[in-house]
């Protein structure tokens, strides 16, 4: 009964956005952060995913029935919607909710961040939905990702207003960019085979790599400006995402074989949740005074 509602809205498939959100929230909170609006804000994470995952299982469901278990969250062709379990109707029904509820707590947070949700959620609509439908669409894929990661980033960022700077955007776009490239890579057959015109599908896996190591070139560049520039505490982001992102670019090059992916799913499935729960603590920590940024500098 909970498990057909669990398989159409896919959490563990969120563990993708929670790493952009977590890491925003972590570095937005203060000491002076309300906590109700900390927790009204991951119940607009939850909202805002069950609203888009729900449209992209409406939308996929003539693809959804073909997949065959691999390199997903679930085997796709147990969808609820394609298995029948739940209707069309319900689904929609739904999706409207988690959109009205979305809106609402990001309203009781603040106007930035209810606008903000607003963006993403159409973001999570456009990306699924005809008549865009930008997943179906070259380079479209990719920047709808990308930019609804930079938007639950920067959210969370929002919490202190001080941090929201337009380098830091940039290279978190370009970050998030490259982490999605591979796995549109690794969906190449079965993209493919439902006829859908992805990124991967239409440059071929070779270009797209070559379009990840420009990508991780700028993203460098960028977060080295960051690192010079920027407090403690985005110094720090910068390295890690400098490191990450030359260590996922390396490895998603070394697993190209035959134009085929063969990264494992746990590339992500493991890493983000780590990082995510340190980000997080850390967002605890700083709200209940244990952190400061004065305890980084000692360090220094
Ligand atoms: C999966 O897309 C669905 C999402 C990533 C939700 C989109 C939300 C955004 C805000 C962009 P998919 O259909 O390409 O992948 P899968 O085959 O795993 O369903
Ligand atoms: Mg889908």
């Amino acid at each position: 009964m909970i498990s057909k509602y669990l398989r159409l809205i896919r959490p563990v498939a969120w563990i993708t956005f929670l790493f952009p959100f977590s890491v925003g929230l972590g570095l937005g909170i203060t000491q002076k952060s309300d906590p109700v609006n900390i927790v009204l804000a991951f119940f607009v994470f939850i909202f805002w995913m069950s609203f888009s995952f729900i449209l992209n299982a409406i939308s996929d469901k003539n693809v959804d029935k073909y997949h065959n278990g691999r390199s997903k969250d679930m085997n796709l062709a147990r969808q609820p919607i394609v298995t029948g379990e739940i209707t069309l109707k319900t689904a929609f029904f739904l999706s409207v909710i988690f959109f009205i509820l979305s809106l609402l707590f990001a309203w009781l947070i603040s106007t930035f961040f209810f606008i903000l949700t607003l963006l993403i959620d159409l973001i999570g609509y456009i990306y699924s939905m005809p008549p865009l439908r930008l997943k179906t669409k070259p380079v479209g894929d990719i920047l709808c990702n990308a930019l609804a990661a930079v938007g639950i980033f920067t959210a969370g960022l929002s919490f202190n207003e001080q941090n929201i700077d337009y380098l830091i955007i940039l290279g978190t776009l370009l970050l998030a960019a490259i982490f999605y490239i591979p796995t549109v890579l690794t969906d190449y057959d079965f993209d493919k085979k439902a006829g859908l015109t992805t990124s991967a599908v239409y440059f071929g896996a070779k270009k797209i790599l070559q379009i990840m190591i420009i990508l991780t070139i700028i993203n460098i560049t960028i977060w080295l400006i960051i690192c010079i520039t920027a407090n403690i505490e985005f110094k720090i982001l910068g390295i890690i995402s400098i490191f990450y992102s030359i260590i996922f670019t390396f490895a998603s090059n070394l697993k190209l074989r035959q134009q085929r992916l063969y990264l494992h799913e746990n590339w992500i499935l493991i890493p983000f949740p780590i990082i995510s729960l340190a980000f997080i603590l850390y967002g605890i920590l700083k709200l209940i005074g244990w952190i400061t940024l004065g305890f980084f500098i000692k360090f220094i």
